[in-house]
């Protein structure tokens, strides 16, 4: 997939400030420091357009990112966070939420995972809720450079079963050091944004 242009848009704070121009829009979603924004930065070969961050305060917005002016990523960060109170996370929660139930541009969530590890119960909360409302989900393992070769299968497994994922369910093996996995998930996420590389 070839990058000819991809710039920061907006941290929106509500629904009122997400773009109108009828893009498709490709969401991220997955626990603070899984590697999302690097995720990005990767796909579209840019050092840090994305900020790789996980300073509190800035964890409760939807980052837009346009892609050769055709299409969104939008980076939804944030959820099993524990230092914002209950009150501020229930109302993340409402946002996220009806973004995924009610934006009719979304047309894949990216669920973010950590290779290295078994999916947390929130990882399994909201594939759970993805799928039950129908929202098209490809889950990504990224980090698979910190694991060894042979510890591969072992590790996929794990993420596979705990997540419950049937065998046709997309899944990616990624990383956003090595690049890995990139040109396999540019192409699932252009037929579902249909739009051609
Ligand atoms: N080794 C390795 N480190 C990664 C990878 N992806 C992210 N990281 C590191 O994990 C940390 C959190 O990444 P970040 O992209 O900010 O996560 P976010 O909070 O989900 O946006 C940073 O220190 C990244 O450098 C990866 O694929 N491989
Ligand atoms: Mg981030």
């Amino acid at each position: 997939m070839k990058i000819t242009n991809a710039e920061f848009i907006i941290s929106a704070v509500g629904s009122a400030q997400y773009p109108d121009d009828g893009f498709p829009e490709i969401g991220l979603a997955g626990r603070s420091n899984v590697g999302k924004s690097s995720l990005i930065n990767r796909m579209i070969m840019r050092k840090n357009l994305a900020r790789t961050s996980s300073q509190p305060g800035k964890t409760q917005q939807l980052n837009y990112y346009r892609i050769n002016d055709n299409m969104y990523f939008v980076d939804v960060p944030g959820y099993g966070y524990a230092k914002v109170s209950k009150t501020q996370r229930a109302a993340w929660g409402r946002m996220i939420e009806a973004y995924f139930q009610e934006r009719e541009t979304l047309r894949l969530v990216l669920l973010v995972v950590d290779l290295r590890h078994a999916p947390t119960a929130d990882d399994c909360m909201m594939h759970d809720w993805l799928t039950h409302y129908g929202v098209p989900v490809c889950v990504v393992a990224t980090k698979a450079d910190k694991i060894s070769r042979n510890h591969l299968p072992k590790h996929v497994k794990q993420v596979r079963t705990t997540l419950g994922l049937s065998s046709d369910a997309p899944f990616v093996m990624f990383s956003a050091e090595t690049g890995q996995g990139r040109e396999e998930l540019w192409d699932i996420i252009n037929q579902h944004a249909s739009v051609n590389s």
